[in-house]
C-alpha cells in the first residue's frame, strides 16, 4: 500500500505515541503541565517527526483516528500522576478539520469522563498555522469543548492566518507565544517590542500566555521581568517519552 495505507495500519497497531513537552511556571519552577506531541515509533524502533507524516495524515483524515488514539493513549500513561495533582494541565494539538464539527467534543468527553484526569485539567490547541474554514463554527466548537471544563488556546501566534481577528472572534482561554517571537528576544529591538506587544496584549484580553520554544536563560529572565509565567522549550525540556518525562517531574510536581 501507499503512504496513507502505512499511516492507517500504524495506527492500528498503536505506532502513533504522545510525546511530552513540560510548560514551566518561571516565577515558581514549577511543572504546571505538559503538550502533547505525536511521534510515529515505527516497529524497526526509529521514532519518525510529526512533520513527516502530520500533512497527509490531515490532508487523508486519518488525523481523525490517530488524536483519539493519542488522547486514550496520554489518558492511560498520565491518568496516576494527574490523578493526585489537579492542577496539572494537558494540552493536545487540534488541526483545522477538527473546529469543523463539534464530534470532538463528544470525544473528549467519551474518552476522559471516566478518567481520574479531570476535564479542567484538558487544554486543546487550534493552530494559526491552518485557516479555519468556518469561523463561526469553530467558535461553537470551543465552546462546546469550554462547556466540558476544557481550555482552549491558540497557538503560534503571530504567524498565520487568523491573526488578530481569530483572538477576537474564537474565545480562547489561552495565547501561545510562537517562537519566533522569544527567538527575536536579544536580538533587535523592533523585534523585541511584538514580544512586549503581545504579552500586553494578552494581559489585556485577560489570557493566560505560554512562551513556547525558549532556549535561553536570558529569555528565560526577559519573559520573567515582563510579566510572563508560562513556558516551555529546550531550555527545561524537549518533548519527552511518556517513562522519561514521568521520571523528570516526579521530582518538581
Ligand atoms: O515536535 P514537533 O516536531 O513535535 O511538532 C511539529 C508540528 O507537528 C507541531 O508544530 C504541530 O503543529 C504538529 N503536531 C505535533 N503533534 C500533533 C498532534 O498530535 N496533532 C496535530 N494536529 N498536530 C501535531
Ligand atoms: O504545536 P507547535 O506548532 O507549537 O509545536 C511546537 C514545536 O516546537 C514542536 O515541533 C516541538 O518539538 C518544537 N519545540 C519545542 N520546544 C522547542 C525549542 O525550545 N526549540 C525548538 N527549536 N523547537 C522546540
Ligand atoms: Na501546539
Ligand atoms: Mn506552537
Amino acid at each position: 500500500g501507499g503512504p496513507v495505507r502505512e499511516i492507517h495500519d500504524g495506527i492500528r497497531r498503536g505506532e502513533f505515541i504522545p510525546y511530552y513537552q513540560p510548560v514551566i511556571d518561571i516565577v515558581t519552577g514549577r511543572l504546571t503541565g505538559c503538550e502533547v506531541l505525536v511521534r510515529w515509533r515505527k516497529r524497526d524502533g526509529s521514532i519518525v517527526p510529526p512533520g513527516r507524516f502530520i500533512s497527509l495524515a490531515e490532508a487523508s483524515g486519518e488525523i481523525f483516528p490517530m488524536t483519539l488514539a493519542l488522547m486514550e493513549a496520554a489518558r492511560d500513561d498520565l491518568a496516576a500522576f494527574y490523578c493526585d495533582r489537579p492542577h496539572l494541565k494537558l494540552g493536545f494539538n487540534l488541526f483545522a478539520g477538527h473546529f469543523d464539527d463539534v464530534t470532538i467534543a463528544d470525544e473528549v468527553e467519551a474518552i476522559f469522563s471516566g478518567s481520574s484526569i479531570r476535564m479542567g485539567q484538558l487544554m486543546f490547541e487550534v493552530t494559526e498555522r491552518q485557516p479555519l474554514h468556518d469561523i463561526r463554527r469553530a467558535r461553537q466548537v470551543i465552546a462546546r469543548l469550554q462547556d466540558l471544563g476544557a481550555r482552549v488556546a491558540l497557538d503560534d501566534v503571530g504567524t498565520g492566518h487568523g491573526g488578530l481577528s481569530y483572538l477576537l472572534k474564537l474565545g480562547v482561554d489561552v495565547m501561545k507565544m510562537d517562537k519566533m517571537f522569544v527567538d527575536a528576544i536579544g536580538t533587535d529591538r523592533y523585534s523585541v517590542a511584538i514580544v512586549d506587544s503581545l504579552v500586553k496584549l494578552a494581559e489585556d484580553m485577560n489570557l493566560d500566555l505560554i512562551a513556547e520554544g525558549v532556549e535561553t536563560i536570558e529569555q528565560v529572565e526577559y519573559l520573567r521581568a515582563k510579566g510572563v509565567r508560562l513556558a516551555q522549550g529546550y531550555v527545561f525540556a524537549p518533548p519527552l517519552p511518556a517513562s522519561s518525562f514521568l521520571a523528570l517531574v516526579e521530582a518538581m510536581a
